[in-house]
């Protein structure tokens, strides 16, 4: 054989053992891929039998993984280096990700149960069509507090926490658009509003409000409402549902000055090694029973129609959780505000988180 033709034979051959090498290597190490699937999801999100329930259906094996913060969870599938194949952004990060080229078009025709939803949730104007998201919970955001606690108050509104008499008792959920939201609503400001004196403004008051915050947390905000170290807690409205059925002194308001509606959507990441398995991922969820057990476990509501009647009636006639059209038209979605915008919001809420007490 020519020499030139042994040369390329044998690079050929070499590279191929090398590649076949790692491919084995990578799904011995339990990568996505193959019969993995990664998920990306927020803290206290999901009912964990659910997961089984779809590695004993699928034979795929599920690797969960969560996060805390819109922001956060964007910033880790932007940076590389991760394979996730399922995550749940809200719907501004949703248009960010879309803007950012972060995510996968989804093929409809691999979500049949995609009809169980809702149509008021779907096409929204973050993701029309539906095109890269689909509905897995909403909500809104309001106060949680408990009536034993505070006799005699009746919290309507997001001004009424600047009473001096609560100081020390309010907790907060570490969240950068919730709070300085809490600060622009009590103020009559949009939770869009990107005029930076108004927001100079709302981190300000938000000062203020300080010696009444006892602490800015994350999910253990729950329990700490739930065993009362706290008598006002800022909480996305699940959380609220789900404490509130194990202290029965505890109730929800979404403030009269205006609040935040919200989604959470599934969405597949250009970083996904298993587009296959993530559409029998999100199929399932869609499905009416899996997605009624997920939703009786979270505590949060379901844009499930179908689901709905797996669940309690009292749950689903609740207006608290599940608020009517009319309701929800009062409320503000979250609008992709842009980089600098997002950007001068989180530095704001740091400068409050840092604030001396
Ligand atoms: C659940 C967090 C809910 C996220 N722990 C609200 N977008």
């Amino acid at each position: 054989m020519n020499k030139i033709l042994r040369f390329f034979l044998i690079i050929v051959v070499s590279s191929g053992i090398l590649l076949y090498a790692i491919s084995s290597l990578n799904t011995s190490q339990g990568y996505s891929g193959g019969n993995t699937l990664t998920v990306y999801n927020w803290g206290d999100y999901i009912d964990e039998d659910l997961i089984a329930q779809f590695e004993k259906e699928t034979g795929i094996k599920v690797i969960y993984e969560t996060f805390d913060s819109n922001e956060a969870m964007m910033t880790k599938i932007q940076q590389g280096g991760t394979n996730y194949d399922v995550a749940v952004p809200s719907e501004y990060t949703i248009e960010k990700m879309i803007q950012a080229n972060l995510l996968i078009p989804l093929d409809h025709s691999k979500l049949p149960n995609l009809k169980n939803i809702d149509q008021r949730f779907m096409d929204l104007s973050f993701d029309p069509k539906n095109k890269y998201s689909v509905p897995y919970f909403w909500g809104t955001v309001g106060i949680v507090y408990n009536r034993k606690l505070l006799p005699d108050k009746e919290i309507t509104s997001w001004n009424d926490l600047w009473n001096p008499d609560l100081k020390n008792q309010i907790l907060l959920i570490d969240g950068a658009r919730e709070v300085m939201g809490m600060g622009l609503n009590s103020l009559g400001y949009s939770l869009n509003d990107t005029n930076k004196k108004h927001l100079a403004e709302a981190k300000e008051k938000l000062d203020l409000l300080t010696p009444n915050v006892k602490a800015i947390v994350g999910d253990e905000i729950k329990m700490l409402m739930a065993n009362e170290e706290a008598s006002i807690g800022l909480v996305w409205s699940g959380d609220a549902s789900e404490i509130m059925s194990e202290n029965e002194d505890l109730d929800y308001v979404v403030p009269k000055e205006g609040s935040n509606l919200w989604f959470d959507n599934m969405v597949i990441p250009k970083t996904a090694k298993n587009v296959e398995g993530a559409h029998q991922f999100i199929n399932f969820m869609l499905n009416a029973k899996v997605a009624a057990k997920n939703t009786d476990y979270v505590g949060y509501s379901t844009p499930n129609k179908q689901a709905l009647k797996y669940l309690d009636e009292e749950v689903v006639n609740d207006e608290r959780f599940y608020p009517s059209p009319e309701l929800t038209k009062k409320l503000e979605v979250y609008e992709n505000l842009g980089k600098r915008n997002l950007s001068l919001y989180n530095e704001l809420f740091l400068q409050f988180k840092m604030h001396p007490k």
